[in-house]
């Protein structure tokens, strides 16, 4: 067994650790100096995939005497079309940072976490986790995850292995409302042809700031053919230059936009009747309901005025099917206002009324890449638990297999859900109000995370594992779905810098053993790649020397309307699905849950170019930018401010009824006046993040902990504030 060490001596430990390979952290100087170094020395290249963030980019790292060296976008990847991101190029940097979880680590009774072996670490989980499944069922047990390629294989069958319904993902706090309402009218989430379309609306999308770099380039292709591109926005966004028109919408009312401009497309008869007629069920109802829904109604909601709402409605009528309302992912009909599902049903339909799916130019369900599985005869596979869900029967609309993650702090609370594994994922900080999350994981027997670095979820947990970075590792096959469906690999780049990191397939698969479900686990990471490419017709090794390869035989069906996954097959305009679920068969307007009353305002909160979510906030490479440019204040309307005798740069109060924070405030024309704007990407508390703790504040530290009705998802928007000035 190693010997314990106190967390100082670990974080020195650390620091040497990496020293001893490499850099001991970023800094700019020790790189270009150790680059000239090695100029000369032979170049290797491996392709394999970014983990950035969730689009997981192809790129081609570089290596030179087994170090990273330069890194590219994968040119045959659908979501790096040969570019990367700022950030995929910073968060690689995570190979070498000083503050890395280098072992396995337990709470100790003193609340401070001390090394331990791995076998220490599965023996005592594994225990654990036997006498809670036997005092209080597998449904005490949880496991939820941001799901990428290896998670998504192993953990959904450990959970399921343990006989556990449980799994989550983090899409509550992501886009989980818009899957909702899309889901049960159009049978699923297409992607927008923006390339080839010529009107496109983006309603709280921003391709500028929330980056995927083939959507940018898809944009700017747009552009060259002439699209008109209308941007709907509290905040005029960084999508902004390829703009013809900013339409500053009053947060949370887009649903009120987009029935008025439905109503418009009805009334000026507008809309595919053709498609309407063969493709959906429903439309006499929610054509009854939208008459009350005028533009003038919308225009005292929205802040927009009638007359815009009219001719944008009418254009994109008139450009149809090559017209589309894009998806979006997180802004307006993700998991941010009380009716963000609503909007999102409403925003499905008004493409169907485009007659846009499955058209160049509008919504295209794409193929998917088909890939094989483990042979159950072989490698038994663990059955289905007999359970339900948890969640699944408070949110009976939300997506099945993603689950209400929020359910695990609350069934916490109330004595149900006794142990949890949070795997690639900081829900603590992420998902729901902080202090709830710390308060209701405090009273569970068993929480073990797994993670790269000591983030907040990782500090309210028993036991914390650690994963090499995905530079230093193998991952699960994948597939991506689009246009081309597309096979993908992760793969080791360089050696791993701490040789006492373990990959998630290796974790759980011990995890399993050491919990009386190994039977499960008789099958090495290989042995699924190879099952995975199998049908394909491609092996490892060709998949292994691309890194990605189209599939030309899988190509969307363009033009051909499909059967939707809905119970009618159809679009369905009015939903029997919703109405048993208690709420209107047809979308109908429902305000948002809060209002800013005079001189408050509603906290909304964005993507920035270089940071995702929480993970990348203590890369010291794109933190500097952050210090660089000031990028952490608050954005507030320099009229409001102007009333609150608040300047440029001063450093302000944020209170709300959950929190208090502090931060420096940058005034701007481009926000609407009822609302502030923080970006998403700060407020980290965890000490063992030196680069990021202390920068910024944590918005979700004023989100009350609540529930969406319909999706079950966070709600982040439903927040008013109060701003003052700190006084010097
Ligand atoms: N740089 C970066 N890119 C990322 C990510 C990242 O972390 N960083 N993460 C990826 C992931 S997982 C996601 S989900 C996507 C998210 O990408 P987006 O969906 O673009 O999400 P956000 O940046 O959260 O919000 C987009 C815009 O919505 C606006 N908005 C806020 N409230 C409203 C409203 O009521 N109505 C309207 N119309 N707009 C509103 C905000 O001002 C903001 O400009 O980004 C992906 N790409
Ligand atoms: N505060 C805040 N909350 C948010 C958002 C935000 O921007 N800020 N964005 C919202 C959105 S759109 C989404 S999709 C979700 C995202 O929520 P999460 O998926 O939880 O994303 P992160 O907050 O970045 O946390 C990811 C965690 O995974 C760890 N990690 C990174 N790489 C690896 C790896 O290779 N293996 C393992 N095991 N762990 C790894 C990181 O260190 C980090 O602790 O959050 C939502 N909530
Ligand atoms: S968008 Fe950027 S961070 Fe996300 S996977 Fe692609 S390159 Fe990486
Ligand atoms: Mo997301």
């Amino acid at each position: 067994m190693l010997k314990p060490v106190s967390r100082r001596s670990f974080i020195k430990a650390s620091a040497a650790t990496a020293a001893a390979v490499s850099l001991t952290s970023f800094d700019m100087q020790s790189w270009m100096t150790s680059a000239s170094a090695e100029e000369k020395a032979a170049i290797s290249t491996i392709p394999t995939t970014c983990n950035g963030c969730s689009s997981q980019c192809g790129m081609i790292a570089y290596t030179k005497n087994g170090r990273l060296w330069k890194l590219e976008g994968h040119p045959d990847h659908p979501r790096s079309r040969g570019t990367l991101c700022a950030r995929g190029h910073g968060y690689a940097t995570l190979v070498y940072s000083k503050d890395r979880l280098e072992q396995p680590m337990k709470r100790m009774e003193n609340g401070e976490y001390e090394p331990i072996s791995w076998e220490q670490a599965y023996k005592e989980i594994g225990a654990k986790l036997q006498s809670i499944i036997k005092e209080h069922g597998p449904e005490s047990v949880a496991l939820v995850q941001d799901p990428r390629p290896t998670g998504k294989v192993y953990a959904t069958r450990f959970i399921k292995a343990l006989g556990s319904p449980n799994y989550y993902t983090h899409h509550v706090a992501c886009n989980n409302s818009r899957d909702t309402g899309f889901n049960h009218t159009i049978g699923g989430v297409p992607s927008a042809d923006i390339a080839n379309s010529s009107y496109i609306m983006f309603i709280g999308r921003s391709y500028g700031d929330g980056i995927r770099p083939s959507s940018m380039s898809a944009l700017a292709q747009a552009k060259e053919n002439g699209a008109k591109v209308v941007i709907v926005d509290p905040r005029k966004n960084n999508t902004a230059p390829f703009a013809d028109q900013w339409l500053p919408i009053r947060p949370g009312t887009d649903l009120a936009l987009v029935l008025a401009m439905s109503h418009v497309l009805i009334e000026k008869d507008l809309y595919d009747e053709g498609f309407i007629e063969d493709h959906a069920t429903g439309f006499e109802e929610f054509k009854k309901e939208v008459e009350q829904y005028t533009p003038e109604w919308a225009e005292e909601v929205t802040g927009i005025d009638a007359q815009t709402i009219e001719t944008i409605a009418t254009d994109m009528g008139e450009a149809k099917p090559k017209a589309v309302i894009e998806q979006s992912w997180r802004g307006a009909f993700g998991c941010n206002y009380k009716n963000s599902t609503e909007t999102g049903r409403a925003v499905a339909l008004f493409n169907a009324m485009l007659g846009n799916i499955q058209q160049e130019g509008g919504y295209i369900f794409g193929a998917s890449a088909g890939l094989g599985d483990l042979d159950p005869n072989q490698f038994p596979a663990p059955p289905e638990p007999d359970a339900v869900k948890d969640g699944e029967e408070d949110f009976p609309l939300a997506p099945r297999g993603r689950g209400v993650a929020n359910i695990v702090p609350l069934r916490a609370k109330e004595g149900k859900m006794k142990a949890a594994f949070y795997h690639h994922s900081n829900a603590a900080l992420g998902y729901g109000n902080p202090e709830y999350y710390k308060e209701a994981l405090n009273e569970m027997d068993l929480i073990v995370t797994i993670d790269v670095q000591m983030s907040e979820t990782a500090l309210l947990s028993h036991y914390v594992l650690p994963e090499p970075s995905y530079m230093e590792r193998d991952d699960a096959v994948d597939g991506v779905g689009g246009g081309t469906a597309t096979v993908v690999l992760r793969q080791k780049a360089v050696d791993r810098v701490h040789p006492n990191t373990k990959p998630a397939d290796e974790i759980f698969t011990e995890l399993a053993k050491a919990s009386g479900v190994g039977e499960y686990f008789t099958f090495t990471l290989e042995d699924y790649n190879k099952a995975a490419v199998e049908p394909l017709g491609i092996t490892m090794d060709e998949l292994r020397e691309k890194g990605s390869i189209p599939l030309e035989d899988k190509k969307a069906d363009i033009g051909t309307v499909p059967e939707f996954n809905t119970p009618s097959g159809k679009v369905e305009f009015a939903s029997q699905t919703f109405e048993d679920a208690g709420f209107n068969a047809v979308p109908t307007w429902i305000p948002p849950l809060v209002e800013p009353k005079n001189g408050s305002y509603r906290l909304t909160t964005g993507k920035q170019a270089i940071h995702s979510h929480t993970q990348t906030a203590n890369i010291p490479m794109l933190m500097q930018i952050t210090k660089d440019y000031d990028l952490e204040r608050l954005w507030m309307n320099r009229q409001e401010a102007k009333k609150k005798g608040i300047q440029d740069g001063d450093l302000v109060e944020v209170s709300s009824e959950s929190a208090s924070s502090t931060v420096k405030v940058k005034l701007t024309d481009r926000l609407h006046p009822e609302t502030v704007y923080i970006p998403s990407h700060y407020g980290i508390t965890s000490k063992y993040l030196t680069t990021a703790k202390g920068v910024g504040f944590s918005y979700m530290e004023h989100v009350p902990f609540h529930f969406q009705p319909m999706s079950g998802c966070s709600m982040i928007h439903e927040v008013i504030v109060d701003v003052r000035k700190v006084d010097a």
